[in-house]
């Protein structure tokens, strides 16, 4: 790094014991050098330094009661990073593993990914260490309610509005809004993910995984491919890695094997996705299961392994980091000549290195997984509206907005020097729009 390392330094003093927080500034201050020599202005005006403080950080406790007559203390969390563009949006993560690292480099790339989308969102990330897995119903609803009594203190409408993440899907976004009605009397867009008789928007659910595939499609035409005939591995077995697998089956491709945090499946015929939502969506049940249906395919133990299978293209949909350089090597050495991420930040240093050096078709979380918060954007514009628009409606918009992405990071890589590194252009043109507006704000003193 060059001129930008200072800030760099600063963001590890005054963020200690963070390496995520770390890992996802350093990966954007180094594509950020090229704009820094362009523009001494933002640099003057202290830019590239505020960018990577939160505007805002919120932390709060989180007592819940459960079926046993327990008494239980988590801790939530509200990162606002950035409002230039719009009201803070990024979604909500539950999970034993979330701490402050974990969502600032959440809400952290949210910012540039909002900006790609081109609609009006700021960057913001939430969530709490609690693990909704192997609670009742009634236990998630409880604890929905007691995050959402301090949360509702600092969201709105126009300030901050939060979704889903890992951990978080419909039902808790219900009783999160639910919640959030009864203490302040409004029906309005302040959460996005909601159900589809309560202000949801169609498409929303399958958005960030038929995204992925939109965005992906657009990059492997530009290099002359396609998804038809195409061999398919993708992590996960959650939201996003069941409408990705969705999306490939319509668009050709096959996809042979799944994963959660447990193991991976592997059926050499093509999953079958029915079989996986009523296992995940409908019984909550682990993916194991799906060999005790489906008697050809074969479950193996730890969730790593399933980079050893070959694959044209890879899609990770599950967690920060899951593809190291290790298995980035075993994935070009096996053939595979792309790499999409449905995930956040799925792919170490290491393995991004290895993707750029053996010329992988890559497409990087803040762009490819866009979809997502792109339709909570589109959630919103509704709501607003107080209007609904139709799945094919929604799904053009999407479409739309995912091939949009692709030509300004692409454009934005070839401009600045880059051709064909997406992570350089996606970091460029998210940053170019937000810094624009901040430097336009002024500084407040
Ligand atoms: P879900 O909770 O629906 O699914 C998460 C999946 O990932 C599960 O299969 C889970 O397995 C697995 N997983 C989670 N943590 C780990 C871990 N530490 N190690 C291995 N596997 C793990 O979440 P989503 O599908 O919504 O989110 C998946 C990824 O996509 C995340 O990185 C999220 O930030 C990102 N994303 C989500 C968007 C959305 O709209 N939902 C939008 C953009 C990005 P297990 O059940 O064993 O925990
Ligand atoms: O990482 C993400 O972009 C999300 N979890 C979706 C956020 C949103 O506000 O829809």
């Amino acid at each position: 790094m060059g001129s930008l390392q200072k800030i760099m330094d600063q963001v590890v003093k005054r963020n200690p014991g963070e390496p995520e927080f770390h890992q996802a500034v350093a990966e954007v201050l180094e594509s950020l050098e090229v704009v820094a020599e362009k523009h001494p202005e933002w640099v003057k005006a202290g830019v590239f330094d505020r960018i990577v403080e939160p505007e805002r950080q919120i932390i709060f406790r989180v007592p819940w009661v459960d079926d046993n007559g327990n008494v239980h203390v988590n801790r939530g969390f509200r990162i606002q990073f950035n409002s230039a563009i719009g009201p803070y949006k990024g979604g909500l993560r539950l999970h034993p593993s979330v701490n402050a690292s974990i969502l600032k480099f959440l809400g952290f790339e949210q910012i540039f990914k909002n900006s790609l989308t081109g609609l009006p969102i700021g960057g913001g990330k939430g969530g709490s260490d609690f693990d909704p897995k192997g609670k009742s119903d009634n236990e998630v609803m409880r604890f929905c309610q007691s995050f959402m009594t301090e949360l509702s203190k600092h969201i709105g409408a126009d300030t901050d509005v939060p979704a889903g993440d890992i951990g978080t899907g419909a039902r808790e976004i219900g009783y999160m809004y639910g919640q959030y009605k009864r203490l302040r009397n409004e029906y309005t867009g302040v959460l996005t993910g909601k159900g589809l008789t309560w202000g949801g928007s169609l498409v929303r659910t399958e958005a960030t995984g038929y995204g992925l595939c939109y965005f992906m499609d657009e990059a492997l035409k530009a290099k002359g491919k396609s998804f038809k005939g195409t061999t398919v591995v993708v992590s996960g077995s959650g939201n996003v890695a069941i409408y990705a697998t969705e999306k490939v089956h319509q668009l050709g491709g096959k996809v042979v094997a799944l994963s959660d945090s447990n193991g991976y499946i592997y059926d050499p015929e093509g999953i079958k996705l029915d079989t996986v939502k009523q296992l995940k969506e409908v019984e909550r049940k682990r993916i194991s299961e799906y060999v005790n249906i489906h008697k050809n395919a074969i479950y193996t133990e730890g969730c790593s392994g399933i980079w050893s299978i070959k694959c044209d293209i890879a899609l990770p949909c599950a967690t920060q980091n899951e593809i190291d350089g290790k298995s980035a090597e075993l994935l070009v050495k096996n053939g595979c000549y792309a790499v999409g991420e449905g995930a956040n930040m799925p792919s170490t240093p290491e393995a991004v290195h290895i993707y750029l050096n053996n010329k992988i078709i890559y497409g990087p979380a803040k762009a490819a997984n866009a979809g997502g918060v792109a339709t909570s954007a589109l959630e919103m514009s509704q709501n607003s509206m107080r209007y609904s628009w139709t799945f094919e409606e929604v799904d053009a918009k999407l479409k739309d907005i995912m091939v949009n992405i692709y030509r300004n990071a692409s454009a934005a890589a070839k401009e600045y020097g880059m051709e064909d590194n997406l992570v350089a252009g996606a970091n460029i043109a998210g940053f170019l729009k937000v810094a624009t507006a901040m430097y336009a704000h002024g500084i407040a003193y």
